[in-house]
């Protein structure tokens, strides 16, 4: 059976809920293995390469703004099966559609702030953890205030 890498991050709000730990508990349960893990302030251009197939939605300036609006964690998670896998732990992207004991289905009812993001595609997940781990580090004084200012 064939062991996939996938690019889990858990997103602004994920972050300012203080739900970072919940999330990676619900995969670690799982039986997945956290291979790399770093905190992130998101650029612009890293953000709209990332949703680069939406580019077209009319909510794409909207979810570029507030995926860069914060801290993200992002994580690469492994094991057989883990990309499929974790989309369904995540739940439906419209989180009033996710399944009760989905990440999405638990701890949101909005859309844009849907928690964490995880690949869609074995392809796509060796590609986002190669962007990400090119991303600048974030700055953790900048976490502390956005933390502060909930
Ligand atoms: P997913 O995150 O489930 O892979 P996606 O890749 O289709 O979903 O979209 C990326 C993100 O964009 C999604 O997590 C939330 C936001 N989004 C998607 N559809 C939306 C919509 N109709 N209105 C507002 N935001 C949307
Ligand atoms: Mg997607």
């Amino acid at each position: 059976e064939q062991v996939d890498q996938t690019y889990i991050m858990v997103k602004p709000d994920g972050m300012q809920r203080g739900l970072v730990g919940e999330i990676i508990f619900r995969f670690e349960k799982k039986g997945f293995k956290l291979t790399d893990l770093k905190l992130f302030k998101c650029s612009k251009e890293l953000a709209e390469e990332h949703y680069k197939d939406l580019k077209q939605k009319s909510f794409f300036p909207k979810l570029i703004d507030y995926i860069t609006s914060g801290p993200v964690v992002c994580m690469a998670w492994e094991g057989v099966g883990v990309v499929a896998s974790a989309r369904k732990l995540i739940g439906a992207t419209y989180p009033l559609q996710a399944e009760p004991d989905t990440i999405r289905g638990d701890l949101t009812v909005q859309t844009r702030k849907n928690v964490v993001h995880g690949s869609d595609n074995p392809e796509n997940g060796k590609h986002e953890i190669g962007k990400a781990s090119y991303a600048i580090q974030f700055n953790p004084n900048t976490c502390n205030k956005h933390r502060c200012e909930l």
